[in-house]
């Protein structure tokens, strides 16, 4: 019914087809277990709710939803808290319960995710670049084009019959603007027709306590930690941020740092449990950001992500402190030198007499 313009390659079709082939993959099984990627965002969250609730309308079917890793930004947690929405951690899940997975917003192989490495995905919904592994499914449905794993749901539930309203509608339009910046960062056509869908049927008052929830101390001092930590070298801002309460820290301070005036790309690093994670962001819109992070850390880690944005851990096992402060700097500096900005100049980011330029 929407007017698509003709060079328009972004929004998808076919949805209802898919929709019976999704159905023939999980109808019958009660056992049924969705699985984000590990500290799953609101993207991750917001679409396997809408899988959940997909699956609920099949024959005798029924799943639960598990995450490995936390849940840590306070945006996510209050999420999960005012939306109710039914997630298990996976060590609270016996795998060997669990007759069959379907992985949302992550895929097998990535690193990023508890599948264990004996079962495979039975389904796979997702919007990072394509993997071989993923192929191996029974069903799976990968659009890059699509700026949010959200938006591929949203479609589902329409194409099933099911009202975008309520619970359902507030978690996947708040996915949607949460990964794409409303709809500014990596984010097409179908993304805003989904948003438009979504959005009347959304509760907008929740939205806004998601959006602006009560921030813990350890999270101002982290902050504090990170911006006296930061430096820039040319176009890039880069913080060691040490140890980190969450794990998604890094990825919300990665968002916060590519802020800067000055800056093009945001570096960040940090330490949880035995590993280095490390968060990059780009305001260039053809960067590439998922391998440029794949070359930096190479066998040393998994890293992963799409044009604008990227992820990456780096296994320490025991290291000491200072040499997991090291290993910090080394991967810091293959940044640097990826980008070819050595010669650039730098200076602490709150130094009043940095280098203007930088
Ligand atoms: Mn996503």
């Amino acid at each position: 019914m929407a007017t698509k313009k003709k060079n328009d390659k972004r929004s998808s079709c076919g949805t209802e087809a898919q929709l019976d082939e999704l159905r023939a993959a999980l109808e019958g099984g009660d056992r049924l277990l969705i699985l984000t990627h590990d500290n799953p965002d609101p993207d991750a969250l917001a679409s396997a709710f809408a899988l959940y609730r997909l699956v609920e309308t099949f024959d005798d079917t029924s799943a639960r939803i598990a995450f490995g890793g936390f849940v840590g930004r306070a945006e996510n947690r209050t999420m999960v808290h005012e939306l109710g929405l039914p997630i298990t951690p996976t060590w609270a899940v016996k795998f060997e319960d669990v007759d069959r997975i379907a992985l949302v917003d992550t895929q097998p192989g990535t690193g990023n995710n508890s599948l264990p490495e004996d079962r495979e995905a039975a389904v796979v919904i997702d919007h990072h670049p394509i993997r071989d592994e993923t192929r191996r499914a029974r069903f799976w449905d990968v659009r890059t084009q699509c700026g949010s794993s959200c938006t591929i749901m949203t479609q589902y539930l329409e194409a099933a019959g099911i009202p975008l309203k309520g619970r359902v509608a507030t978690a996947l339009f708040y996915g949607i603007q949460s990964e794409t910046q409303d709809l500014g960062r990596e984010a097409g056509d179908a993304d805003i027709e989904a948003s438009l869908k979504l959005y009347p049927g959304a509760d907008r008052e929740l939205i806004s306590r998601i959006r602006y929830p009560d921030l813990p101390r350890a999270y101002f001092q982290s902050l504090h930690r990170a911006l006296e930590r930061a430096r820039t070298r040319g176009p890039v801002l880069i913080s060691y941020v040490g140890k980190l309460d969450y794990p998604d820290l890094v990825a919300e301070l990665a968002d916060f740092f590519l802020r800067f005036e000055g800056a093009k790309w945001a570096f960040c690093i940090g330490l949880f449990e035995d590993s280095i994670l490390i968060s990059i962001r780009t305001s260039s819109r053809d960067a590439q950001a998922g391998q440029l992070l794949r070359r930096v850390v190479r066998s040393d880690g998994v890293a992963g992500g799409h044009g604008m944005m990227a992820g990456a851990r780096v296994p320490i096992g025991h290291l000491s402190a200072e040499d997991a402060r090291l290993k910090s700097e080394e991967l810091v500096n293959r940044f640097i030198k990826e980008l070819g900005v050595e010669d650039e100049v730098g200076g602490a980011l709150l130094s009043t007499t940095a280098t203007s330029g930088g």
